[in-house]
């Protein structure tokens, strides 16, 4: 079988499972400066597959325990895919495949903060010819804007590239930096990580810490109090479920892909 068939292949049975859009790229044109290299987890890796999902228009809710579960039903339906098609790769090709978490696990040290993931989406998406940056430091995608979240499927099986897009999607409207609650997009093409998890993950590590170096300082009646306190309550929620997002501004305020 040809390359592009082989690519034929994966690709009617990656959209077969029920994704929004599938890119291709060569390992060789993943360009992250700040994340591992891609052979530090895969030596013989040679695609990226990424696959693409549409968030849910709960993400527009004010209501955060639902907006939150859209995003939740998203990333348990992409473990599934990513599980599939590396499934598919080994049976059909007799291909090493490995998948890559839409967000978590990801590495948690002193280093990078829990902001660097072992492989990026974003970087994967654009090689991959599925979007190009816009001023939100997101990826926009041609049909979703940056309403889309990625995984990615990591292959030793040889199956060509798809053209990255050319020009920009974003219309430097600044909506995504207007409305962004923390000021994490004041700076063109950085995004200002503590500022933004302060407000989309506030029941997350942070609190997590300050709480229980509080509680190692109070007394008896104090701690009950604590435990007593709601924002106990959310905190340990968060940790249940393993994270949680409360801030979908700079996704759902921008106009690209809206119809
Ligand atoms: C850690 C993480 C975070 C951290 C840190 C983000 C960061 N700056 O890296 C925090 C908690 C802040 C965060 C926030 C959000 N995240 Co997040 N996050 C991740 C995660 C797990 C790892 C990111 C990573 O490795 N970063 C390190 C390196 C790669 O980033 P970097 O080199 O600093 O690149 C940044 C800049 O240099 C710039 N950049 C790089 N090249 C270029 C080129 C041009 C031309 C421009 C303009 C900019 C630019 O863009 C990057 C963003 O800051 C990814 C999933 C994944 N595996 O990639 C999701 C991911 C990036 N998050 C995502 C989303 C949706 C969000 C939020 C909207 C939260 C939410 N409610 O869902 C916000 C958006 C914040 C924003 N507008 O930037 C999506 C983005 C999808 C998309 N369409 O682009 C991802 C890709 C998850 C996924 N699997 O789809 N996230
Ligand atoms: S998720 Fe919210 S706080 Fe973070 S960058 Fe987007 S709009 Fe700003
Ligand atoms: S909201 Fe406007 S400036 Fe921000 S990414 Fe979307 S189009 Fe670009």
């Amino acid at each position: 079988m040809s390359a592009e068939a082989r690519k034929e292949t994966v690709k009617e049975f990656t959209e077969g499972l029920g994704v929004d859009d599938v890119g291709f790229a060569a390992a060789s044109s993943y360009d992250s400066p700040r994340s591992p290299s891609l052979e530090s987890i895969f030596p013989d890796v040679k695609t990226i597959i990424v696959l693409a999902y549409a968030e849910l228009p709960s993400c527009e809710s004010d209501n955060m325990m639902i907006a939150m579960n859209g995003r939740l039903d998203l990333m348990e339906f992409s473990r599934s895919c990513n599980y599939k098609l590396a499934r598919f790769l080994g049976r059909e090709f007799g291909a090493k495949a490995m998948t890559v978490p839409v967000s978590y696990p990801v590495l948690m040290s002193r280093e990078t903060l829990g902001a660097v993931a072992e492989v990026s989406a974003r970087h994967s998406a654009v090689a991959a010819g599925l979007g190009s940056f816009g001023r939100n430091n997101l990826v926009l995608h041609p049909r979703f804007g940056c309403r889309i979240l990625f995984t990615e499927v990591l292959t030793d099986l040889e199956l060509p590239g798809d053209a990255p897009l050319t020009g920009s999607l974003c219309n430097d409207c600044m909506e995504c930096v207007e409305t962004c609650p923390s000021g994490a997009l004041d700076t063109e093409g950085r995004t200002d990580v503590l500022a933004c998890v302060k407000v989309s993950q506030p029941y997350g590590i942070g609190r997590n810490i300050r709480f229980w170096s509080k509680w190692a300082e109070a007394d008896t009646a104090e701690r009950q109090a604590m435990l007593a306190d709601d924002r106990y309550w959310k905190i340990y929620h968060a940790a249940s479920i393993g994270f949680q997002y409360f801030c979908f501004n700079c996704i759902k305020n921008c106009p690209i892909g809206q119809q």
